[in-house]
């Protein structure tokens, strides 16, 4: 059976929200932040080098990164749903849109995360990085624009890709009219809602 190393607030809680729409039995291994300091246990390491989580493993192969693990679900587990159809233009959008939230999306929230606890040390860097995060923000607002969904008419593991980097950027997204309606929609999907019920109480840190 699928297992997914699951640490608690964080990235793999795409994962479950993924196998929950897809309606695919799996098994969670829970591991738990650190207190004062919220980083992941040394247990994770035994399961990928890196230590982080989600990690996936399915039939022998052990898989870290959200985007990979995404993928690869859609791909052995989808059966043709949550993506569109190979090499048409929506496909390309979805193989972007995946990239771009680890890629791009993801790093302006976290530099303002780790910015912020440095406080007045790192003032200097606070115009450039709230910039990219409003540009990044703003990027998200156009491609969502008049649409329920960021690739075509239905859910794809962008959106899965996608929310977590909503969620990240907690009270920024406000100003966002699209990305505000988008966010809540997603987080009241049935699936999203059991993946949070699977995997435990689920509040982000954010600057
Ligand atoms: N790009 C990776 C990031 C993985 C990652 O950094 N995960 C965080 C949780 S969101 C983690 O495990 N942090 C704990 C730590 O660094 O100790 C992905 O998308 O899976």
């Amino acid at each position: 059976m699928i297992k997914v190393h699951h640490l608690n607030n964080s990235r793999s809680q795409r994962v479950l929200w993924l196998l929950e729409e897809l309606g695919e039995p799996y098994e969670i291994v829970h591991y738990k932040r650190g207190n004062p300091v919220p980083l992941a246990p040394p247990e994770l390491k035994q399961v990928h080098p890196l230590g982080k989580s989600p990690v996936l493993q399915d039939g022998g192969k052990t898989i870290a990164e959200s985007g990979a693990i995404v993928e690869y679900l859609i791909d052995t587990h989808g059966k043709g749903r949550l993506k569109p159809k190979a090499g048409s233009d929506d496909y390309w959008r979805y193989v972007e849109w995946i990239h771009y939230a680890e890629g791009s999306a993801m790093l302006p929230l976290l530099l303002a995360l780790y910015t912020g606890m440095l406080g007045d040390a790192a003032a200097a860097l606070k115009p450039r990085v709230d910039s990219e995060i409003a540009n990044n923000l703003a990027y998200m607002e156009r491609g969502l624009n008049v649409r329920d969904f960021f690739v075509g008419k239905d859910l794809t593991g962008a959106d899965i890709q996608l929310l977590f980097v909503l969620e990240a950027a907690g009270a920024r997204l406000e100003p966002y009219a699209h990305l505000m309606r988008y966010r809540a929609r997603m987080q009241a999907r049935p699936a999203y809602k059991r993946a949070i019920d699977k995997g435990g109480p689920y509040a982000l840190m954010s600057r």
